[in-house]
């Protein structure tokens, strides 16, 4: 393909991005190439294309303005960890966390699989920043795509448009990201409304600090300025640079007496992040405040004060639908009111959504996410249980003032959450900054609907970010490690860190703790240990609340309740522990020695 055809115009002034595109487009051949501006009209045309398409349904603009359902192929529905590849030079520098393949090997694979993979289609140049446009801590891509889909959600996900050139100018650094949904149109049989491939490979290279996607049109696959990008791309950069990219929420905590503490949270994906940082404090918390700074990613740097500071690198929220209503988040469902881009609900009668748990009683028809009719008594779901909304934060009421301030906000706790129906206790403190690594380096959760793959069952997912970390896991810990005691050596207070889970089950497999809203009295505890207020009891494990050190104004959850949301029993740690062993023992030639001597001392106290 030649110059002429990829015909940049002119706010684009970047000759090495023109040549790229040039490039890119002579081994895909697309039949159009188009160059986003990220204006309002660009996006609405995008949008009625795919309304024509039929990829989209525009909602009822009575019921829910500007909003519009998309319903992806049944088998392009989550993450594909297996697909997922880290093509350092060396194997050991991808860890055995990750997928590996030796960078030539992949390129000379990817080639072939992108050769002519855009025929018939439009290759649309989406220019996009991570974190505020222009500030020192954004990092610049250009996500090279076939999907009209990814446009319209990184213009929501992201700062798209043609600002970044002005940033970029005609030499500045940008991430190339080439993304194909891998089904170019020959014949008229190719042209469905969610095209995909049944072969996929999400592929980074984290020296050169590139991302190549082939096959899939869904969420963190094809969004590459999310997972790709900010987490795995970023947390490389971190590691040479110094800085953390972290798989975290971030909220801020008021009290009555105006006193503001920000937290970052760290769970695995779909673990109620998105509930957790738009929390609405519960009866007998009158005066406190929770505003939102973000629901997934965390950039974190070291400030000149010697704090840790955390900006949300991304622009909006591509959260979980299913279980949001009105008593579980209402921050969020205020938020999607409008302007929304929803993916794999269900469809109501009157033009509208709904997913499980959005209502007490489902309606009596619906068009479920595959586009069938769906009742009541028809035993499917409705929705996808990994079905998204993608929407802008700046729409959340209780999104932070300081939610783009370019330089973040001091972070005071870190706060790792995994989802275990037994063995982790509600609430546990690490004594220092070395416990608390230990403890989010062996953190284990359930499998959720998030990933492809089975789900329910523990797995160790250090940091919550077992499919995020973009290098060597071991060297991941240590850089964790090396942080903390440089920052502890600048004579910097770093933030507490804590282990919480609120998900442990009875007998019965029933949630013993109401979680949402009532996870302010366990974070009301956390920023008040921060000051060095809060009480708790020393245990094996920690420092863990008693009872009678939780504010109880409001709740009906008694002291037996508590203690089983707390127990800590001695066979489930044991076991824990040669999970522990497991996890250590893969990473062996790289894990820190603290931390097996960490692992040494937790043993010894366990066994009391
Ligand atoms: O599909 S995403 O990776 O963006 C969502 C998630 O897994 O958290
Ligand atoms: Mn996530």
């Amino acid at each position: 393909m030649s110059q002429t055809i990829v015909n940049a115009p002119a706010f684009v002034k970047h000759t090495k991005l023109i040549a790229w595109v040039a490039e890119i487009a002579a081994l895909t051949q697309p039949a159009h190439i188009e160059w986003c501006d990220g204006s309002a009209e660009e996006n609405q045309r995008l949008l009625d294309l795919m309304v024509s398409t039929g990829m989209m349904v525009k909602l009822n603009p009575e019921k829910r303005p500007n909003s519009y359902l998309a319903s992806s192929d049944p088998s392009d529905v989550a993450r594909v960890e297996e697909r997922t590849f880290i093509c350092s030079q060396n194997r050991i520098d991808a860890g055995p966390t990750n997928n590996w393949e030796e960078p030539s090997v992949m390129r000379a694979k990817l080639n072939g699989l992108f050769a002519g993979c855009m025929k018939g289609r439009t290759l649309y140049v989406v220019p996009f920043s991570m974190g505020p446009l222009g500030s020192h801590i954004a990092q610049i891509g250009v996500e090279l795509s076939d999907s009209p889909y990814v446009v319209t959600n990184m213009r929501i996900m992201a700062r798209m448009g043609k600002a970044v050139y002005d940033v970029l100018g005609t030499d500045g650094s940008f991430i190339p990201c080439v993304h194909t949904v891998g089904q170019p149109i020959l014949t008229e049989a190719d042209d469905v409304k969610w095209p995909c491939n049944a072969e996929k490979y999400i592929v980074h290279y984290p020296e050169t600090r590139e991302i190549w996607s082939f096959g899939s049109g869904y969420g963190g696959n094809a969004l590459l300025g999310k997972k790709c990008l900010a987490l795995r791309i970023a947390s490389v950069m971190g590691r040479d640079e110094g800085w953390l990219a972290e798989h975290m929420l971030i909220l801020g905590v008021t009290n009555p007496k105006g006193e503001k503490h920000y937290v970052g949270a760290a769970f695995p994906s779909a673990c109620g992040k998105t509930n957790f940082a738009m929390l609405v404090p519960p009866a007998g918390f009158e005066g406190w405040k929770i505003e939102t700074v973000g629901d997934d990613i965390a950039w974190i740097k070291p400030h000149k004060d010697g704090r840790l500071y955390a900006i949300n690198p991304e622009a909006g929220f591509f959260g979980v639908a299913p279980g949001t209503n009105t008593t579980t988040n209402p921050n969020c469902m205020a938020t999607l009111d409008e302007n929304v881009i929803f993916t794999n609900v269900a469809l109501t009668d009157d033009g509208d959504v709904w997913w499980e748990g959005l209502t007490k009683t489902a309606p009596a028809h619906l068009i479920d996410w595959t586009g069938q009719d769906w009742t009541p008594d028809c035993g499917r779901k409705a929705a996808h249980p990994n079905s998204r909304f993608t929407v802008a934060a700046g729409q959340c009421p209780s999104i932070d003032a300081d939610w783009e301030n370019p330089n973040g906000v001091p972070i005071s706790a870190f706060i790792f959450g995994g989802r275990r129906g037994d063995t982790m206790p509600l609430v546990v403190e690490a004594v220092d900054w070395q416990d608390g690594v230990y403890k989010a380096a062996t953190m284990g959760s359930e499998t959720t609907a998030a990933a492809v793959g089975k789900q329910g069952v523990v797995r160790r997912d250090p940091f919550a970010m077992l499919p995020f970390c973009g290098y060597h896991v071991g060297d991941y810990f240590a850089h964790w490690l090396a942080l903390g005691e440089k920052l502890q050596a600048s004579g910097a207070k770093l933030p507490q860190i804590f282990n919480v889970n609120w998900f442990r089950t009875d007998e019965n497999g029933k949630f013993i703790w109401p979680g949402f809203g009532q996870n302010m009295r366990v974070l009301q505890w956390i920023v008040e240990r921060c000051e060095g207020r809060g009480q708790g009891e020393d245990t094996p494990i920690g420092i863990v609340p008693r009872y009678t050190d939780l504010t109880w104004d409001g709740s009906e959850f008694s002291a037996e309740q508590y203690a089983q949301v707390t127990s800590q029993d001695k066979d489930a740690w044991q076991r824990e522990l040669a999970s522990h062993d497991e996890l250590f023992a893969k990473i062996a030639d790289k894990l820190p020695a603290s931390l097996i001597a960490r692992r040494k001392e937790l043993g010894n106290k366990i066994a009391g």
